[in-house]
């Protein structure tokens, strides 16, 4: 019992001096470093960082890192603790400061966060930095570093965030780097890093954020990386990886899964659509196929953006996509989907941002919800879609039948097909009798021309009572043969009508060929007439009214904000006005007077050509007649001010000085062309010093540093005036015609649409790497 007892009380005994000597040998470790570093130490260290700086642009250390100053625990950037008075934190970060890093700052022994973000250090990182045992924050984000990553940042063992993004480090991660068990953040995005991502990525088991965007890293991530239950934010995007990383041991827990920009092919793992917390899923710019599951959003309940662009996807859009109903941004451009867009889609009431251009999607856009909001950018370059005229597709035709009510068409064809032959002939019978009685009528009075094709007869008194008796008030604006005021039929419709002074030479002759050509063409881009009043003393058009104005108005009212692309529509529109005129009609029909006042925007901006008045029909097979009728000065042709000449030519030309007006705001008749110079000249001399900015409207360009999209204007806006200046070429021969012009623009349009596009979404999500 006693042996027993001292046995015991000498291995108490033993084990008590071991413990001493322990704590002995650990004071004694403590005092001999801090016996080699002190306050001083740090004072030093920073005097060398200080003097390793060669260039202080805002000259914050040169001023305040002072010897005069010796408490350092002022210093601006420096942290100090409490406790030992000791350096604690360093943050240089912003400070414009160009250098490098000296050994020295390995003796800041007690530093626990290092931050120089957004300067530029260079060279290489010294390896003394590895004595800093107590670090567990370093940034060095946005500096010039260069080489591969240094082992040494494995024995900080402390370290939670490695932030090493924006430098140019190559070669692959150091394998030291997955000792770190205690990392929380790697953000290695921006670098020229290469490599794949080894299965030892496993060990970083704290790890939140992984950030390996912009590098070189490729083929397939290691599966192990789903066996890290803590990763929340996953940034793979533009590397060269091939594989999608499987994720199905942190399917619960990641928010936000970016790889878009990488060389993914196949289908999208069924493990992706169903994570349980996933808000943003990028998987845009890769080659990955397959068709999109129905019930994508059934196990994806948090997914906020969904950004599948540019890829190979085909089939049908989900039709239950509406079940995801925190979805604020759906990109799915440039893919091949087909079929129509799901009307569900307008129950997601939280979405903002919608892309489907560039698919191969047919039928109505739907309106209303938050359709009302989306632009012509969301649809463009879609084969087949219809809709609203501000979304720029054509119009849908409403004569597609309900599939419940086509099969009932069909059976009851047989009746139908007979009934509707009976009536045509019954009607044209009606329709003989009554030519013949009226042609009867015309001879024996005065000639009422009203054309068969005028929806409605509108007689002097009532366009006296629409318009108060042509008040002044209603006037909205007078030139050529008359004036035109505003006003409102009995029935409510709001009309512009045109009143020709009979008391002008040509104006009878005016009214006649503008009723005579408004009456027998239709075009959506033309001016719609309703109905032409003639009497012996009245000669009046009765026109749509365009609640715009015209063209002439906008682009030189004060606050007029036409941007590119609404110009470039209006321009559009003008330019399929005359190739229908041109080439659409069974006899080529010459405007002779395209101007900016006679371009009229209706509601939805859409443009209409209007002013028929000098307008000239070429007989068959004549491609040009001679004239003495005026047109104006300005935007004719020389040919046809020097000759009279007039043919479809000569409309081109004037739609290219059109075109250069609205993209510069300068009149042709401004003074400042004078002699040698005119518009045409100013422009193309622009074209060849590659100085377009220097003449386009001021108001379409902002500054290059806050335009993304600056290069994309002025490739676009070269475009438009290389194909004005094609349209102005002097010898009739060398000119464009209008199919040309539109085919032109058309291509110009989409191609501006889908460089802006493609930024737009490209961007999207904006990444906020911290
Ligand atoms: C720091 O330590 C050095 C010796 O290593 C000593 O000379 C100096 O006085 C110490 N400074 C302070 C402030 O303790
Ligand atoms: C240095 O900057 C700090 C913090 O901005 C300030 O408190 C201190 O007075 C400055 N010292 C000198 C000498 O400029
Ligand atoms: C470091 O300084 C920058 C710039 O002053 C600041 O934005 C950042 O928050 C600082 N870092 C910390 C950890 O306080
Ligand atoms: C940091 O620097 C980078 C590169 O110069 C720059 O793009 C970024 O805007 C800067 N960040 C801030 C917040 O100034
Ligand atoms: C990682 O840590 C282990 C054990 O701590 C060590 O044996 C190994 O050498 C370390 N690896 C690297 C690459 O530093
Ligand atoms: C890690 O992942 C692999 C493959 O997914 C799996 O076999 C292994 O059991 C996982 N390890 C742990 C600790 O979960
Ligand atoms: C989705 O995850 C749940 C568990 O979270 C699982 O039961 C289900 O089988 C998974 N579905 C698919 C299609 O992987
Ligand atoms: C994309 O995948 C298709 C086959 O699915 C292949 O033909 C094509 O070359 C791939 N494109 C790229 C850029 O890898
Ligand atoms: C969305 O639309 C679908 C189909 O019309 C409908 O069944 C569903 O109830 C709607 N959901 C909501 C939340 O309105
Ligand atoms: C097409 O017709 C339907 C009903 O037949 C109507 O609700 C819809 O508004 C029409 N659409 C257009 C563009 O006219
Ligand atoms: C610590 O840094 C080294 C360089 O890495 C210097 O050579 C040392 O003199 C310095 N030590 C002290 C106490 O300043
Ligand atoms: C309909 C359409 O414009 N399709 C285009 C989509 O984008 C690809 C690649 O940019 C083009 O090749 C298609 O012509």
């Amino acid at each position: 019992m006693a042996r027993t007892f001292f046995l015991s009380s000498t291995t108490l005994l033993l084990l008590l001096l071991f413990q001493y000597c322990s704590v002995y040998i650990a004071i004694l470790t403590v005092s001999s470093v801090a016996a080699q570093t002190n306050i001083s130490t740090d004072q030093s260290a920073l005097l060398a960082l200080k003097s390793h700086i060669t260039i202080d642009a805002q000259n914050i250390l040169t001023t305040n890192w002072s010897t005069s100053n010796s408490d350092i625990c002022n210093w601006v950037g420096v942290t100090c603790s409490v406790h030992h008075l000791r350096v604690t934190a360093l943050n240089l970060s912003y400070m414009g400061l160009t250098g490098t890093i000296p050994p020295h700052l390995g003796n800041l022994s007690f530093l626990v966060a290092l931050e120089f973000r957004n300067n530029s250090f260079g060279g290489t990182l010294p390896t003394e930095l590895s004595h800093l045992r107590r670090l567990k924050f370093i940034s060095f984000g946005f500096n010039e570093f260069k080489g591969t990553i240094p082992s040494w940042f494995g024995s900080l063992s402390k370290l939670q965030t490695l932030d090493l993004y924006g430098n140019q480090f190559s070669g692959s991660i150091p394998n030291a780097i997955f000792n770190l068990s205690a990392l929380q953040v790697l953000n290695l995005r921006n670098n020229e890093l290469s490599g794949t991502i080894p299965r030892e990525v496993e060990k970083l088991t704290m790890l939140q954020e992984i950030l390996l965007g912009y590098n070189n890293f490729e083929g397939s991530i290691a599966r192990e990386i789903g066996n890290l239950t803590m990763l929340k934010r996953i940034f793979l995007d533009f590397n060269m990886f091939e594989e999608i990383p499987n994720l199905i041991g942190s399917k619960d827990q990641v928010e936000r899964l970016f790889v878009q920009g990488n060389a993914l092919k196949g289908h999208i793992p069924v493990v992706v659509f169903n994570m349980s917390s996933l808000t943003i899923l990028a998987l845009a710019q890769n080659n990955l196929s397959g068709s999109l599951p129905d019930n994508i959003c059934q196990h994806l309940p948090s997914i906020q953006l969904l950004n599948l662009a540019d890829n190979q996807f085909d089939g049908p859009l989900p039709h239950k996509l509406w079940q995801c109903t925190e979805l604020l941004n759906l990109v799915l451009a440039f893919n091949n989907f087909n079929g129509s867009i799901p009307r569900t889609i307008g129950n997601l009431t939280q979405l903002t941002e919608l892309y489907i251009s560039n698919t191969t999607l047919t039928g109505e856009i739907p309106e209303g919800g938050p359709f009302t909001n989306f632009s012509a950018l969301s649809f463009v370059s879609n084969k087949a879609l219809c809709g609203a005229a501000r979304l720029h597709v054509p119009p849908c035709k409403n004569n597609t039948l309900q599939p419940s009510s086509r099969k009932a068409t069909s059976s009851n064809l047989k009746y139908i097909i007979p009934a509707i032959i009976i009536a045509t002939v019954f009607l044209a019978f009606v329709a003989i009798f009554i030519l013949h009685r009226k042609r009867k009528v015309e001879v024996a009075t005065e000639a009422t021309l009203l054309p068969q094709s005028l929806w409605r007869r509108v007689s002097h008194l009532e366009l006296l009572r629409a318009t108060n008796g042509f008040n002044n008030s209603n006037l909205l604006g007078s030139g050529g043969f008359g004036s035109v005021y505003k006003g409102t039929l009995s029935d409510g419709i709001d009309v512009a009508v045109k009143i020709f002074d009979l008391q002008l030479e040509g104006a009878f002759k005016s009214f006649e060929r503008e009723c005579e050509m408004l009456s027998n063409i239709r075009h959506r881009n033309l001016i719609k007439i309703i109905s032409c009043c003639s009497q012996l003393d009245f000669k009046g058009l009765v026109l749509n009214y365009m609640p715009n104005g015209s063209l002439e108005k906008w682009l030189y009212s004060q606050n007029s904000s036409f941007d590119i692309l609404k110009r470039l529509n209006i321009m559009v529109d003008v330019a399929l006005a005359l190739e229908y005129l041109h080439h659409g009609y069974s006899v080529p029909i010459v405007h002779c007077d395209l101007k900016p006042s006679n371009i009229l925007l209706d509601d939805d901006m859409v443009a209409h050509v209007a002013d028929f008045g000098i307008a000239k029909l070429l007989g068959l097979g004549d491609s040009m007649t001679r004239t003495m009728t005026l047109a104006t000065v300005g935007y004719m042709a020389p040919e046809y001010g020097m000759d009279g000449i007039v043919s479809t030519q000569g409309d081109v030309y004037s739609f290219g000085i059109v075109v250069m007006e609205t993209f510069t705001k300068m009149k042709p008749t401004n003074e400042m062309f004078v002699e040698e110079m005119n518009l045409k000249q100013w422009v193309a001399n622009s074209l060849l010093s590659e100085a377009i900015a220097e003449v386009v409207d001021a108001n379409l360009l902002v500054a290059k540093e806050e335009d993304h999209d600056y290069v994309t204007k002025i490739d676009c806006l070269s475009s438009i005036m290389r194909l004005a200046l094609a349209c102005c070429a002097e010898p009739l021969d060398e000119r464009i015609n209008m199919q040309e012009v539109v085919a032109t623009l058309k291509k110009t349009k989409i191609k501006f649409l889908k460089d802006v596009g493609r930024r737009v979404l490209l961007n999207r999500p904006r990444v906020q790497a911290l």
